[in-house]
């Protein structure tokens, strides 16, 4: 059950080097610009926020490279770094609000998660119109923000026989504890590789036939079959349509609406055990200023709602100032 004071802490990763448009390394400032902050606290009752500020890393290793992962030795460098100080604010009994930054922070922040908590103890809500499970040698773009799940999967480790500079590091999320929201565009091998798997996914078909309360109640499902591990979320902003949040690096249309975005969440916040969220993809520096202010604003709602914002608070004040009958 939700606690009576969330816990939270939130973590700036303004990094961009997993793909090629700059820009995204702006989002978490513009999230605090537009207001996330102050909307948390007006919006979800009594929290607790701690805030980490900006997360920055040292580049240790800047020989280490492989083969088509363009900036590998700052994924890692930033990864490495990113995973001990998510590690220590989920000890620290928070539930971790990751703000992006591209999408391989997701390596650092879902490693940290499992450092805090153990393998078999969490499982990954990803969402998102891709399923960024290329590993080097499949990607055809060579950027690291498609690669972040293949890079954590344990089932997929011989695939990467040397990370060179990331010894520290162990891949230890099996597929079994992951679900997929929202895909619509995924490459030949991705799709090899979730069938060979028997990954969970529900893309936009999914939701289209099932709808997305039942869906998100499926992937619950299949990720937690014993509801009983904390979830991580790692939501990218392109899982909705462009219509919704145009301004992210790889928009693709046919995605999901706000509205849909906001019930995962709300579901998610209502199982009680959301460890860690990441917020990632939102790229001020594309379109023009209102794209901005959508995008900003559809990330801000989904936020709000994965710490408990719902219509029935809404309704309870709304009974506050209407004439009594
Ligand atoms: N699958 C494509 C690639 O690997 O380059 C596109 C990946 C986009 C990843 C975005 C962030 O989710
Ligand atoms: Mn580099
Ligand atoms: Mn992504
Ligand atoms: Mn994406």
């Amino acid at each position: 059950a939700a606690q009576d004071v969330l816990k939270i802490g939130i973590l700036d990763v303004p990094f961009e080097k997993g793909q090629d448009k700059s820009g995204v390394a702006k989002g978490p400032q513009k999230l605090r610009e537009a207001g996330l902050i102050d909307k948390l606290n007006e919006c979800c009752g009594s929290l607790d926020i701690k805030d980490y500020g900006e997360f920055s890393y040292k580049n240790n290793c800047k020989d280490a490279q492989v083969s088509n992962m363009k900036h590998y030795d700052d994924v890692i460098s930033c990864s490495k770094e990113l995973s001990d100080k998510v590690e220590e604010i989920v000890r620290d009994d928070r539930i971790c609000l990751t703000l992006g930054g591209d999408h391989s922070i997701g390596i650092g922040t879902i490693h940290g998660h499992i450092k805090a908590r153990n393998d078999e103890n969490i499982a990954v809500l990803w969402v998102d119109a891709h399923a960024d499970l290329n590993t080097n040698q499949t990607s055809t773009s060579g950027n690291a923000h498609g690669m972040p799940m293949a890079f954590l999967a344990k089932e997929l480790a011989s695939f990467w026989p040397s990370r060179p500079g990331a010894e520290w590091f162990t891949p230890r999320l099996s597929v079994r504890n992951l679900a997929y929201i929202g895909l619509r565009s995924v490459d030949p091998y991705e799709n090899a590789i979730m069938h060979n798997l028997g990954i969970s996914y529900f893309d936009m078909f999914d939701i289209q036939r099932y709808g997305i309360d039942a869906v998100v109640s499926a992937a619950l499902d299949k990720m937690d079959p014993h509801h009983n591990k904390a979830i991580h979320v790692s939501f990218d902003i392109d899982s909705l349509d462009p219509l919704e949040a145009p301004s992210t690096g790889t928009p693709v249309r046919g995605g999901l609406l706000l509205r849909e975005g906001i019930h995962i969440m709300s579901a998610v916040y209502k199982t009680g055990r959301l460890g860690a969220m990441d917020m990632v993809e939102v790229n001020p520096m594309i379109g023009s200023e209102s794209d901005v202010d959508k995008t900003l604003s559809a990330a801000i709602h989904i936020i709000i709602a994965a710490f408990g914002r719902n219509k029935r608070e809404i309704k309870a004040d709304m009974q506050h100032i209407l004439p009594p009958i």
